[in-house]
């Protein structure tokens, strides 16, 4: 029999989501721009997980790196400046079931969105945070953000930048329940796609900072990398990042790092010369926020109409009522009912909730 009409074989190959399934309209971007090596290893990342499309959210904020969701045909939420982190949230929140990566540049997350970042570190929610850092602000024509380093020239530094920058990594690493910080260079695809692929992989917050060259406005800023990769520390360990042969020709500064210590996670971070490329920090056991709060009662349609009806029911103006009583203008107000039936956490076994229908009678 021909394979090709083989009905288990077209189905089996009809659910297989391939590369092209993932993408969406055609990328805006500069040519150069590091945003598109991020979206390439993220639509392998969609395809080597077989993500169903159906099932899977990218969320941003607003930047040239928070177009993200237009490239990718799965749903997608571009949202206000600053604001993707609590939509990301209440949409896991609802919907556990869905996989919701979040795209956010260092002007989105790091300044307009700070708070929104600090609290959702601690809450410790299961999504996959990809922040793009091309230290300065791209849409908006070259403002410095608070990763741009000390000196550096911009619109709004055209003398140099007064202040030291901000460190995402050190900063996230000091928040209550941090579960995963990872660090990756848009010019080291292999590692990008690694990493993307373990901050997937782990259950609860994983924030990823993304070194992406912005070739419009800085063209030269991350050269000194680029040209020297002796100034890139690789971080391997058998439970984090694994450089293969031809990786480690390039890259011989490495270090093997146990991604549970928080403290050396912490030293190399804020390493004053090295740029750590890997896994910085993984705690598999911090609770996530969808989980402490996860309903042990489960309502179904049926239970949340009925409570909702009955409490309807009781500002329900029917028209026979009073139709006798003409001459009485202003007929006593039935008394309220206290309304406990709203009560969803309490559950259905409460004495109000008999069908709607006996309650009308
Ligand atoms: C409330 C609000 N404030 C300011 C802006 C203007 N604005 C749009 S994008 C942006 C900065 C984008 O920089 P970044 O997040 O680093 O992203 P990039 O463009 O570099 O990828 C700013 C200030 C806005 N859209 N909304
Ligand atoms: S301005 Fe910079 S960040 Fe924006 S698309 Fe162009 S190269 Fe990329």
């Amino acid at each position: 029999m021909n394979p090709f009409l083989d009905e288990r074989w077209l189905a089996a190959h009809d659910e297989y989501h391939r590369l092209e399934d993932y993408q969406g309209s055609t990328p805006r971007w500069c040519s150069g721009c590091g945003d598109h090596t991020i979206l390439t290893a993220l639509l392998r990342l969609c395809r080597d997980e077989q993500l169903p499309p159906e099932k899977t959210v990218f969320v941003s904020g607003i930047g040239c790196s928070s177009r993200f969701p237009h490239y990718l045909k799965t749903y997608g939420f571009h949202s206000l400046h600053g604001r993707a982190l609590p939509v990301a949230e209440g949409i896991k929140l609802r919907r556990p079931d869905l996989h919701v990566f979040v795209t956010t540049g260092d002007g989105d997350c790091c300044s307009i969105g700070t708070a929104h970042w600090i609290h959702a570190i601690r809450y410790n929610m299961n999504l996959t945070v990809i922040m793009h850092d091309n230290h300065i602000y791209g849409l908006t024509k070259m403002q410095a953000s608070p990763t741009s380093p000390r000196g550096l020239k911009s619109n709004t530094s055209p003398r140099g930048a007064y202040l030291d920058a901000l460190n995402p990594l050190t900063t996230t690493l000091g928040v209550a329940n941090v579960s995963f910080v990872a660090q990756a260079a848009d010019w080291i695809p292999e590692v990008l796609h690694q990493l993307l692929s373990a901050a997937y992989r782990h259950r609860g917050f994983s924030f990823i900072r993304v070194l992406q060259r912005c070739p419009n406005y800085l063209p030269t800023h991350f050269d000194a990398w680029l040209q020297d990769p002796n100034r890139i520390l690789l971080l391997t360990h058998s439970q984090g990042l694994q450089a293969d042969a031809a990786l480690a020709r390039i890259y011989r500064n490495q270090c093997e790092h146990d991604p549970a210590d928080l403290n050396r996670a912490r030293e190399l971070s804020s390493h004053p010369e090295l740029m750590p490329i890997g896994i910085l920090y993984r705690n598999e056991q911090v609770p996530c926020y969808e989980d402490v709060r996860r309903r042990t009662q489960t309502f179904t349609p049926e239970m949340i109409a009925r409570v909702l009806d009955e409490e309807f029911d009781q500002f329900t103006v029917e028209p026979w009522v009073g139709a006798a009583t003409v001459a009485e203008p202003n007929p006593p107000a039935p008394a309220r009912a206290t309304s406990p039936s709203l009560n969803l956490e309490a559950g259905p076994a409460q004495p109000r909730l008999e069908p709607a229908s006996e309650a009308r009678s």
